[in-house]
């Protein structure tokens, strides 16, 4: 039996049929596969994944990850060639920026999907290379198609707070995001101007307008996406095209509302934080709250002094902070996973602070060092731009009333469009340092 079968797969590999099953030309036989259609979802998804690429590396830059401690991918330096001093202004622009990289990523799901569905009887092609380029060709497209599938696993994973990859997701998804685009660099100048040709083929009015019992496969093409032997259809390109829609507006309806806030926040079903709070001043998104990182109310409370170190060192508690000029600004939080939420902070700011360890805040960096212990996100380093700015704050209160525990108290780090993470809470000590840039 076994034997029978090994001839008679030898003989069809040497009648260049291929393996049975999805090696053979007819297996594939959908009447809505075809350049066209290919093209449609391609170009949607270079306009719509350059963005998410771009929102990306901003956010990494706005990671500030030259500064001591914020980062620690190794070549960094390469492909951080970019770089540059992240803003304060507008207070806003992260929560546009990462809110778009998320979310924009989210809705461009179903696409993806889609157009790897048209696209994969390409997957088993026989004889898998017929020419050295285009061996290389495929060999770019496992890189393309990989990278992608990495890019949108690992940020959907670290989204919804599943940290299950045994590696670092900054490094990682940094990589990710490089390799995909040196692939998609080589995939659009081999394939751009056949998907123009392939989209203007076809009107698409006129496909809106085409029932299913009107619905012709495309003409034959030499790349082999149009079957040779098409099934009926049993779906117009139409309705191809309002269920891949469909579900992108799905996944953007769902999962916006948790960078929009407010009561919109209760429509982000995809969202893994809580969608619903009470009215009081601390009840808002919490991170990460105190007892899951160690930190105890004893401990923020009545011993508990900051340091401030610079040419000096001081010690100072809640009440000496207190007791300092206070200044008040509506800032939001916006986290790298995409959720958003502005809040009325009070606190000391940054340059006041910097001047009492000595040193100029127009000239003074700054590593915020927390009571945690444990886990990530303990320190996190700030620019000599975001400590002299006068809205970058130590905040001891938020809308009118003490930070909860949850939130930071005694004080946490707020500045104005820095990623969320670099909001560092229970902060235990603030050392300046002179730097020139
Ligand atoms: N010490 C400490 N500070 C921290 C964090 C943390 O894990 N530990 N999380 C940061 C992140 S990722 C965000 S988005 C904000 C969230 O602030 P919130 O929990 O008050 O909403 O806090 C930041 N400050
Ligand atoms: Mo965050």
């Amino acid at each position: 039996m076994k034997t029978r079968l090994k001839t008679r797969l030898r003989a069809g590999l040497r009648a260049g049929n291929g393996p049975p099953g999805p090696f053979r030309p007819g297996f594939w036989r959908s009447p809505l596969r075809g350049p066209w259609l290919t093209s449609v979802f391609g170009l949607v998804l270079l306009v719509g994944l350059v963005i998410v690429a771009v929102t990306g590396l901003l956010s990494y830059a706005a990671y500030e990850p030259r500064l001591p401690g914020n980062d620690m991918t190794p070549g960094k330096g390469l492909l951080g060639f970019y770089l540059f001093d992240w803003p304060t202004h507008p207070a806003w622009l992260y929560r546009v920026t990462q809110g778009t990289h998320v979310v924009l990523g989210l809705t461009l799901v179903p696409v993806l999907l889609a157009k790897l569905w048209s696209v994969i009887p390409k997957l088993f092609e026989w004889p898998p290379a017929r020419s050295i380029a285009q061996a290389v060709d495929r060999a770019s497209l496992v890189l393309l198609v990989g990278g992608a599938g990495f890019q949108f696993a690992t940020g959907i994973l670290n989204i919804q707070l599943f940290y299950v990859f045994p590696f670092s997701f900054y490094p990682a998804h940094l990589y990710g995001a490089w390799i995909f685009l040196a692939a998609l660099a080589v995939h659009v100048a081999v394939r751009l101007p056949r998907a123009i040709r392939a989209v203007r083929s076809r009107d698409l009015r006129r496909e809106l307008r085409t029932r299913l019992a009107d619905t012709r496969p495309e003409p034959p093409d030499p790349n082999g996406l149009v079957p040779a032997d098409p099934a009926p259809p049993t779906m117009s390109r139409r309705g191809v095209l309002a269920f891949v829609g469909g579900g992108s507006v799905l996944m953007f309806g769902l999962s916006a509302g948790q960078t929009l806030d407010g009561p919109l926040r209760r429509t982000a079903l995809l969202a893994p934080h809580g969608r619903e709070y009470g009215t009081g001043p601390n009840d808002f998104q919490v991170n990460k709250t105190a007892a899951s990182l160690g930190v105890t109310a004893a401990e923020a409370g009545d011993g508990w002094r900051l340091a401030v170190v610079g040419a000096s060192r001081i010690h100072l508690s809640r009440a000496d902070l207190l007791a300092m000029p206070l200044h008040t600004y509506a800032l939001p939080i916006a986290c790298v996973e995409g959720w958003s939420t502005e809040q009325v902070w009070t606190g000391v700011r940054l340059a006041d602070l910097a001047r009492l360890a000595g040193l100029p805040p127009g000239a003074a960096a700054v590593t915020a060092r927390s009571l945690q212990r444990v886990g990530y996100f303990g320190q996190a380093s700030l620019s000599t731009g975001q400590v002299a700015d006068p809205r970058s704050l130590l905040a001891l209160r938020v809308n009118g009333a003490d930070l909860s525990l949850d939130h930071g108290f005694p004080a946490r780090i707020i500045v104005p469009n820095a990623p969320g993470v670099h909001n560092t809470k229970w902060v235990r000590e603030l050392e300046f340092r002179r730097e020139g840039r």
